[in-house]
């Protein structure tokens, strides 16, 4: 444990939230703690505030305005594979929220010098199967090829769909077998897929889940590391329509949406991918609005951005930002965010979510 970042941190903390009582109390209260035990525990104000924090850092993510409004589930006395499983399904039901998707972060028990905490094996919460068919084919989510071996090799067992929700595999310790879970029907929204103006596009049998929940990253707060931390707010359209739907390593359906739209594949200069890459889109943004299911359109989300930063540098602070990680994948130049540049982005820069060890 690294006593100088635990230090930073609760003097951040202290800083931004002048109601949080004696600074210097705390800082040799946790340093004592620290010197006795090896570790300390974060009371429940820092941990939500370091959670918060570690979002407004988040240099790839364009949704940072609403960083101050993330819910933050404390969760730190939950250790065993199956509480975790049952209290994601709990998360997704939360942040579901009928349809009205609330940002919401589960945070279970920190690694600690005499024992390391939980692990989620999946990427997120929810995610599609994959399988690659003797023919080289894919049936579901390429994305979703390893963890579709993984589960299976576990003993999960179910009928390859395009669109089959992976079971939850979770670790207790990070060397133990995962167990795997089916994650409950109520616990996982679906918003099936149709064009406003073309009949024939929901006899693709599309679909995509309502809620992102990123699960392997591990949250990093003072020195103290929460390796099962999923978190989730909600989807900008692009992210579906222009990239798991639509890249060649992902569902491909370029092509398909196309030569339904009739448009004329001899040529790249026709300009079809890009053509129904907006369909595409379109597609996707009206299907969630019709469900009734927060989403943003990536010019909304862009202007959101753009007022974040001000908003930002009015309490001075800058925003450190990944520009090819927050011009969305379609009409790049035609949103806010594509004409400027942004901090440059501190890797030492904590809070923060770091990318997990590979499970
Ligand atoms: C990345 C949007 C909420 C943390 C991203 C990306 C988008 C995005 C578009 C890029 C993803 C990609 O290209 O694959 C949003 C929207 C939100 C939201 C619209 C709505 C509220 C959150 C929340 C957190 C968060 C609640 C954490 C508490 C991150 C992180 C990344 C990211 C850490 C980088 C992921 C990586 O490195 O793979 N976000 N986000 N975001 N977001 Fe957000
Ligand atoms: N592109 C990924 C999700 C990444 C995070 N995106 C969010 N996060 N919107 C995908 O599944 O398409 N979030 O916390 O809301």
């Amino acid at each position: 444990m690294d006593r100088g970042q635990a230090e930073e941190f609760l003097r951040r903390f202290h800083h931004e939230e002048s109601h949080a009582g004696d600074v210097e109390r705390r800082v040799r209260e946790v340093l004592a703690e620290i010197d006795r035990t090896g570790t300390y525990e974060h009371s429940p104000a820092e941990l939500a505030f370091g959670a918060r924090v570690a979002w407004r850092n988040a240099a790839r993510c364009i949704g940072r305005l609403y960083w101050r409004s993330l819910v933050v589930r404390d969760l730190r006395w939950v250790t065993s594979a199956d509480d975790v499983a049952e209290q994601c399904a709990e998360h997704l039901r939360l942040a579901f929220n009928g349809g009205r998707i609330r940002p919401v972060i589960s945070v279970f028990a920190p690694d600690r010098p005499d024992r390391a905490g939980p692990r989620i094996v999946n990427d997120q919460l929810v995610r599609y199967a994959g399988h690659r068919t003797s023919a080289g084919r894919w049936i579901g989510d390429p994305r979703g090829g390893a963890p579709t071996e993984r589960a299976r090799a576990l003993g999960w067992k179910r009928e390859e769909e395009a669109f089959q929700v992976l079971p939850l595999m979770v670790r207790e310790r990070p060397a133990a077998r995962p167990e795997w879970y089916e994650l409950p029907e109520d616990a996982v929204s679906e918003v099936p897929l149709r064009h406003p103006d073309h009949a024939w596009f929901a006899e693709l049998g599309l679909r995509w889940y309502a809620v992102p929940a990123i699960s392997d990253m591990v949250l990093e707060i003072g020195g103290l590391r929460y390796p099962a931390a999923p978190f989730n707010g909600w989807y900008m359209g692009t992210e579906i329509g222009a990239r798991n739907l639509a890249d060649t390593g992902r569902y491909d359906l370029l092509p398909v949406v196309a030569d339904r739209l009739g448009l004329d594949r001899s040529s790249e200069r026709t300009l079809w991918r890009d053509r129904a890459l907006v369909e595409l889109n379109v597609a996707v943004l009206h299907s969630f609005e019709e469900a009734g299911v927060t989403m943003a359109d990536h010019h909304t989300e862009s202007e959101r951005f753009l007022r974040h930063i001000e908003r930002e540098r009015r309490h001075g602070r800058a925003t450190p930002a990944d520009w090819s990680w927050i011009v969305p994948p379609v009409s790049g130049s035609a949103t806010s965010v594509f004409h400027r540049y942004y901090d440059p982005v501190d890797p030492s820069l904590r809070p923060a979510f770091l990318p997990g060890e590979p499970s």
